[in-house]
């Protein structure tokens, strides 16, 4: 029996190395196969029945093809249940091919065959060697992970504010209001619309006040045809000469997109480029005072086959292989591939125009506004997850859009991007009151959760659908905003260790090969399992439960042992999406509001759900939530939780945030305590025994309110004060009492990371 499995074999043959075409062929040592991008997939784990991938970026609504972006990167689960990574490192257009045997055949048309293997063992430590190698992700500021809402086609500053208004009427979260093309003067970068957005300077600041952000679209295209010495985004351009060029190096191409006229591109490739985006987007922040930037149509998108007056035939327009992309033309919805970047040839560059302008972007937002940056990208590339998160582009609002995008956030966290979502309720079409209703509970758990929509179709904000709607999002929002500080945490390990935010039952029950095709249902981190309704008229789910303990979020019922490992229907009411807390557990909470700016002072909590060893264990990330790098400037809170033998304990690793102080902790729900604890203390003091409840009526559960417990401090929970009366806390179920030992300084500082 051999100890090793073969991950890449290419001894048979097939490799050719020519200038434009480059094929390698390899062997893989199973059919679990996940990644490469950017495509809609089906399926998570690929069919290898001679699927072919193409990768070019490309303006190209969601279908299964070439996308905005290009990940040549994928994960294999071997047989052995050990997972690998391998990264082809290469823009040029290519396409892969999977076939059953199994094997994969890699296909470009330039560069050369740069190859990086990541050995796992396991699916997180492939993403945490993946991201150690292109870059880890951006630290999101916190106000982006509250709930988003976006529209290409309010067409004025009264429908938005309307808008608006809906969602605080019916009390709904909203921390960002978004402004698509439709706010810019004639769609022309760096300008405001003066009529129909009459007063948007004023109304962005009310929103502020408010406690909410405002996040601007900018187009990577500019007119050259405003009269001279009136639009100075051209005029500066122009001058420094950072443009893309034609393939003589020297003439800017010309291509046509939103702005009235032709337009040029910036070249993000050229450092110049971020000079003068810098300083346009510095002035530009004194008319808006905006918090974040969007990024938008940079394939790059150009709405001909390349520039005026379209392509020569050569070599590079015209190469002898095209790989399988759509059309086949790689000039197609973009620049000719023979144009000019500082960089190199366009087509050599062309996947490296999103990549380039988001790295740009972070800098700029981070100048602009001097906080942490906020970059939202259409197109990405390997490392872009550095600088920027990314949405699944111009969905459908059809019911199977839902399931992709589950497919599309998995895909993203193991390209480095685990900032992702997709536009919930469908961007192109009209949605319906129920798909809409469930896409927005599902939406609530995307990382980056927005609802957007395209212009000309129906509106569909959670307060346009009337008052039970409103009230059912409002819910599955608040359960978002009240699991911020887990999440949060998430993405402080994602940042500092790369570990994903959102991830598929397979990476945490490797083992287990059910669990390696499940895509409809997903975890935030090793511990929540989201298993959303992506059925019409559906009211319950079909929930795989592998190998754990698990409690219902709602109710803090253990599911019954029997159902673990096998597919059991859960109900699922319109008004609930279903949620599962794996045992072992510790997830910090605080109590929601309608803003982040609001909840961010809110009481924390911890969720404690306990495993067959009655232990549980988590972590807290906390900062002022949007100061740049105040990770690594050490100016953050981090603390661990370990629950074992009855007793809670925290260890406070770092106390480098001064906003700690006027925190607390206010309850603590322990689930899978089946009996009441009678005595409890809380740092040495016993809490009175009517704040201890049931939780949340029936269940045996319990939620504690622990009083006021500064954060500061370490929470301790035991079941008996050191010095007082010897009081007990027994457990009749467990069996023995609740105590160990006196609250005392923290224990070994060696503990599981988040798992
Ligand atoms: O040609 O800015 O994917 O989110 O609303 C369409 C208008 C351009 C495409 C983006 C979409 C956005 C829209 N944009």
């Amino acid at each position: 029996m051999s100890f090793h499995s073969l991950l890449w074999q290419t001894s048979f043959g097939g490799l050719i190395f020519s200038n434009q075409f480059i094929r390698i062929k390899t062997t893989v040592p199973s059919s679990s196969i996940y990644g490469f991008g950017e495509h809609e997939h089906p399926s998570f784990r690929h069919a290898m029945n001679y699927v072919k991938y193409g990768m070019f970026s490309r303006d190209q609504a969601p279908a299964f093809s070439n996308l905005y972006g290009v990940h040549p990167f994928y994960m294999c689960i071997e047989n052995d249940f050990n997972a690998h990574g391998i990264l082809l490192l290469n823009s040029n257009a290519q396409d892969v091919t999977l076939s059953p045997h199994p094997s994969i055949t890699f296909r470009t048309i330039g560069g050369i065959l740069d190859f990086y293997l990541f050995l796992g063992p396991t699916p997180e430590n492939v993403v945490q060697q993946y991201t150690e190698a292109i870059g880890r992700p951006f630290m999101p500021p916190y106000w982006s992970l509250g709930f988003q809402l976006s529209r290409w086609g309010y067409n004025n500053i009264e429908v938005q504010r309307k808008t608006v208004e809906r969602l605080k009427h019916y009390d709904i979260p909203l921390d960002v209001q978004y402004g698509d093309i439709d706010y810019m003067d004639r769609q022309l970068d760096f300008t405001y619309d003066k009529t129909n957005f009459a007063g948007l300077p004023e109304y962005v600041k009310t929103l502020k006040r408010d406690g909410m952000h405002y996040v601007i679209i900018l187009d990577p295209f500019l007119t050259k045809d405003e009269p001279a010495g009136t639009y100075k985004a051209y005029d500066l351009g122009q001058e420094m000469g950072i443009w893309i060029n034609n393939s003589d190096g020297a003439t800017p191409a010309v291509g046509r997109a939103w702005p009235p006229g032709d337009s040029v591109f910036p070249d993000f490739t050229n450092p110049l480029t971020t000079e003068w985006w810098i300083q346009m987007c510095m002035e530009f922040k004194n008319i808006i005072d905006y918090d974040g930037i969007w990024i938008d149509m940079n394939e790059p998108s150009n709405f001909a086959t390349g520039q005026q007056p379209g392509c020569a035939n050569n070599n590079l327009n015209n190469p002898p292989y095209v790989p399988d992309i759509t059309d086949g033309i790689l000039a197609e919805k973009t620049l000719c591939p023979d144009s000019k970047t500082f960089l190199g040839d366009h087509y050599d560059t062309h996947s490296l125009f999103g990549w380039s302008q988001a790295k740009s972007t972070f800098y700029a937002s981070q100048n602009v506004t001097r906080k942490r940056a906020f970059v939202l990208s259409r197109s990405t590339f390997v490392g872009s997850g550095k600088y920027t998160g990314h949405w699944l582009g111009d969905n459908f609002s059809r019911w199977r859009d839902m399931h992709m995008s589950i497919i599309g956030m998995l895909e993203f966290n193991l390209f480095g991007i685990p900032y992702v979502g997709a536009d919930i309720c469908g961007f192109n079409e009209d949605t319906n009151y129920e798909l809409c209703l469930r896409w927005m509970q599902l939406g609530a758990f995307y990382p980056f959760s927005r609802n957007h929509n395209s212009i000309g179709s129906k509106e569909q904000d959670p307060g346009i659908f009337g008052e039970k709607f409103a009230s059912i999002s409002r819910s599955a929002l608040l359960i978002r905003y009240t699991l911020l500080p887990y999440l949060y945490t998430l993405f402080y390990h994602s940042h500092t260790s790369g570990s994903t935010v959102i991830r598929g039952l397979m990476h945490e029950f490797t083992s287990d090969p059910q669990t390696h095709g499940i895509d409809k249902a997903f975890l935030w981190g090793s511990s929540l399992m989201i298993t959303p309704v992506l059925e019409e008229g559906a009211k319950s789910v079909s929930v795989y439960f592998p190998e754990a303990f698990w409690y219902n979020f709602y109710t803090g019922d253990q599911v019954p042992p029997s159902w673990q490992k096998t597919f059991v229907e859960v109900p699922a009411p319109l008004d609930i999406i279903p949620l599962f807390i794996r045992g072992g557990a510790i997830l910090p909470i605080q109590a929601p509001a309608r803003t982040t700016e609001h909840s961010r002072l809110n009481p924390f909590g911890l969720i404690i759900s306990l495993d067959e060893q009655e232990e549980a264990y988590g972590s807290l990330f906390w900062d002022d939530g949007d100061s740049i790098d105040s990770i690594e400037k050490e100016n953050y809170f981090y603390a661990e939780y370990k629950f074992s033998n009855g007793e809670l304990k925290t260890t406070v690793m770092k106390n480098g945030f001064p906003g700690t102080t006027t925190l607390a902790y206010e309850n603590v729900q322990i689930l899978g305590l089946t009996s009441k604890p009678n005595i409890i203390s809380v740092n040495g003091k016993v809490i009175p025994s009517d704040r201890i409840q049931v939780f949340p009526s029936r269940s045996a559960s319990w939620k504690l309110l622990v009083g006021h417990v500064k954060f500061k401090q370490r929470l301790t929970l035991s079941p008996t004060p050191p010095i007082a009366p010897p009081l007990r806390c027994w457990s009749p179920v467990l069996r023995r009492p609740l105590v160990a030992s006196a609250p005392g300084p923290a224990g070994s500082r060696a503990r599981r990371e988040e798992r």
